[in-house]
């Protein structure tokens, strides 16, 4: 993690476990799964059992030679290089963490070594989403007699200009008539939850006479209010809530947010009607909208339609000429920003809502500057790569670092074909992780699928995830040779990546920095200006004990859904009394199954899900095909194909002004949210393609 000072220590954590983060399956391109998932081993998951040691020894000496020596004097076999004169070693008996931290520390002090660490390996396991309720509780109070209800309550709309997305309301009501010998301390306010039908307090206490109180934060426009006033009344040092008044009620208002089409993204003569997405009475601004279409092309007259459903057909285009397309929502108060949808040709376009919906990445703002140069590489650590047509163009060549040829299950160790064998094990299809990532990251811009966040960026597949997980160490050798480091006798990568992404994560030990050998390379790829993205982890639980995002120097991402909140299963920050909620340094959409029904206005594409590339097989690779699946894994490659257009803008940014361009330029978390409310909670904010690729332009 980025900002992440140590935090390891100051949590005891169940040994648990996850690693690729993948929460549901949908493997079929059309039948999108919109149910809860079903949480059966999605990916690899870690049972953090040391397995190994890596001894990284001093630049001097022949590493490859010392080691050997080493192997035999300390009872453990020699396994692969991992880079940066680092060598793996497997113990010839199991060993506990406690017992491999023991060794390593006496390894430390051996002449020609520079740092041990320990190897830990990924086993599969499955996922399981523990219950997370937030409760508030107001305080308790004691008086003899409460007072009467308040009168004459009001509550008006006072939604103004100067903030036209944000609604605001103004209550009053006049003091009660009977306040038994008591005086006014204040007001407590109460607003209805109609999904319960309950009353919350919402103000605890205004802690004042005045009978007014002006709510300009946490309304949703379109979404009624419903309040009630008590007055809180005291004799000497005690205190009591006194009896409500009737409730009042308003529906507030503020400019609608821009509308997100619902097919393809262009319109010819053939084909001139075009369909947007039903918006929500929250959307709208709780007012009536009206839609303007605009169809234009170059040489052509500007036509326009206009309706209040959502599909509006053009007349009078010009035969064989195609147009792009902009929509306009307006109501009483105003206009939502128009949406261009110039060129996207790709068919499932309409699926990818986390590329153009208002808490999406604003993908279509930073694509009107670049969609990404060849040259800019971005490593996919993960399971390995399928033939896809939606991604031929912009594979490079990559390499299989899994040493252990039975977890492989391709007949060797490490070896330069990075083709996904599958990770089938009985009652559980082979998942094509790698496949699904890459596809988020740079799927082409073509007429047919999916269009990656970056369709013009280079895939470099680095297989380190086989049949049953991964280990440390592979991780580890495939991030030095990512950035171009020699390990061992492998030949040195000719493409060294700009960005890293690692969509893996295990919580089931805490300590990534003293003992990671990821650290090691992490280290090293921070060094060398190379962004790495990793996962926050889907435990909804602390993300600072989820290995790999707890190391230091990476950019570790949480998942996002639709509604602008946090998904429901993605791992959160840790509240610290210095630093506040460290853990997670900005979320991306990662897709949320639960948050796939927009009130009142129909459903969210692919259900809420992220919609990418995959394969049908179930064991071996069969046909591509494309499917929705939703996780941190989804979220981590969303952000990576954000870094890599900022790359491909300023290929020599550092990886620090990537850093501070992420965060300052970040969406905000939605109003009256989780993320929002509790800040950096989910990390800063929500990446923004557009507006983080205009400040790179800026910088220019
Ligand atoms: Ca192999
Ligand atoms: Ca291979
Ligand atoms: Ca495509």
């Amino acid at each position: 993690m980025k900002r992440l000072h140590r935090v390891f220590s100051l949590v005891d954590f169940a040994p648990l476990a996850v690693f690729a983060l993948v929460v549901a399956s949908a493997l079929t391109a059309l039948s999108v799964s919109s149910q809860v998932p079903t949480n059966t081993a999605d990916q690899a998951q870690g049972n953090g059992q040391a397995i190994g040691l890596v001894v990284k020894f001093s630049d001097s000496v022949d590493s490859g030679k010392v080691a050997s020596a080493f192997a035999n004097r300390e009872n453990i076999l020699l396994g692969d290089a991992v880079g940066q004169n680092a060598v793996a070693f497997k113990f010839k008996t199991s060993f506990t963490e406690i017992q491999a931290k023991s060794l390593a520390d006496a390894l430390k002090a051996e002449p020609n070594v520079a740092g041990v660490y320990i190897d830990h390996f990924i086993a599969a396991a499955r996922f399981v989403a523990p219950a997370n309720g937030i409760h508030w509780a107001g305080p308790k109070s004691t008086v003899l007699r409460s007072a009467s209800a308040p009168l004459s309550m009001a509550l008006v709309d006072m939604w103004n200009s100067a903030t036209p997305t944000n609604p605001i309301a103004k209550l009053s009501w006049k003091p009660p008539t009977n306040l038994f010998g008591a005086k006014i301390l204040g007001y407590r306010i109460d607003s209805y939850e109609p999904a319960g039908k309950t009353w919350s307090t919402v103000v605890d206490n205004t802690q004042s006479a005045t009978t007014t109180f002006i709510f300009n934060q946490g309304l949703t426009a379109g979404v009624p209010l419903r309040l009630r006033v008590a007055a809180i009344t005291y004799v000497g040092s005690t205190a009591k809530v006194g009896s409500y008044g009737s409730s009042v009620v308003i529906v507030p208002t503020s400019v609608p947010q821009s509308p997100v089409f619902a097919n393809g993204s262009t319109v010819t003569s053939i084909a001139p009607s075009i369909t947007w997405i039903a918006q929500s009475p929250a959307q709208k601004g709780g007012l009536p909208v009206t839609y303007t279409a605009t169809a234009s092309a170059s040489g052509q007259s500007t036509v326009t339609c206009t309706t209040t459903n959502i599909r509006c057909k053009f007349a009078g285009l010009s035969p064989n000429v195609t147009y792009s397309v902009t929509l306009t929502a307006t109501n009483a108060h105003g206009y939502a920003s128009a949406l261009s949808v110039v060129g996207v040709q790709d068919v499932y376009y309409s699926k990818q809502w986390y590329l153009g919906s208002n808490y999406g990445v604003n993908a279509q703002a930073a694509w009107s500057i670049t969609q990404g140069n060849p040259s800019t590489v971005v490593a996919v650590i993960d399971t390995g790569i399928t033939n896809h047509p939606d991604l031929k163009d912009n594979v490079i060549t990559g390499y299989d670092m899994i040493s252990d040829p039975a977890n492989a299950g391709d007949g060797n160790g490490r070896d330069a074909d990075p083709t996904d064998v599958g990770d089938y094990t009985p009652g559980n299809s082979s998942s094509w992780h790698g496949t699904h990532v890459a596809g988020i990251i740079a799927a082409e811009a073509n007429s047919i699928g999916i269009i990656g966040v970056a369709p013009k960026v280079s895939i470099e597949p680095i297989r380190v995830l086989g049949k049953t997980g991964g280990s440390e160490s592979d991780i580890a050798a495939a991030i030095n040779w990512a950035i171009g480091l020699k390990v061992g006798t492998l030949p040195i990568n000719q493409n060294p990546a700009k960005v890293i992404n690692l969509s893996i994560g295990s919580n089931s030990y805490q300590d990534c920095t003293s003992y990671s050998p990821t650290q090691l390379a992490i280290t090293a790829a921070v060094k060398a200006n190379v962004t790495m993205l990793t996962a926050a982890g889907n435990n909804n639980n602390y993300a600072a004990a989820s290995y790999p995002g707890n190391c230091y120097g990476n950019i570790t991402v949480g998942a996002s859904n639709y509604s602008g909140d946090r998904a429901y299963y993605s791992n959160f920050g840790y509240l610290t009394k210095k630093d506040g909620y460290v853990g997670v340094d900005i979320s991306a959409p990662g897709g949320d199954d639960q948050d796939s029904v927009i009130p009142n206005g129909g459903t969210v594409p692919a259900g809420g899900e992220i919609y990418s590339t995959l394969n049908d097989g179930k064991t071996v690779q069969g046909n591509p095909t494309y499917g929705a699946e939703e996780g941190t894994s989804m979220a981590s490659p969303v952000a990576a194909g954000v870094v890599a257009l900022m790359y491909s803008v300023k290929p020599n940014l550092t990886d620090d002004q990537v850093w501070q361009i992420l965060k300052t330029t970040a969406t905000p978390f939605a109003n009256g949210t989780e993320c929002a409310s509790l800040s950096g909670y989910c990390g800063i904010g929500i990446v923004n393609a557009g507006a983080a690729v205009a400040a790179v332009v800026a910088l220019r």
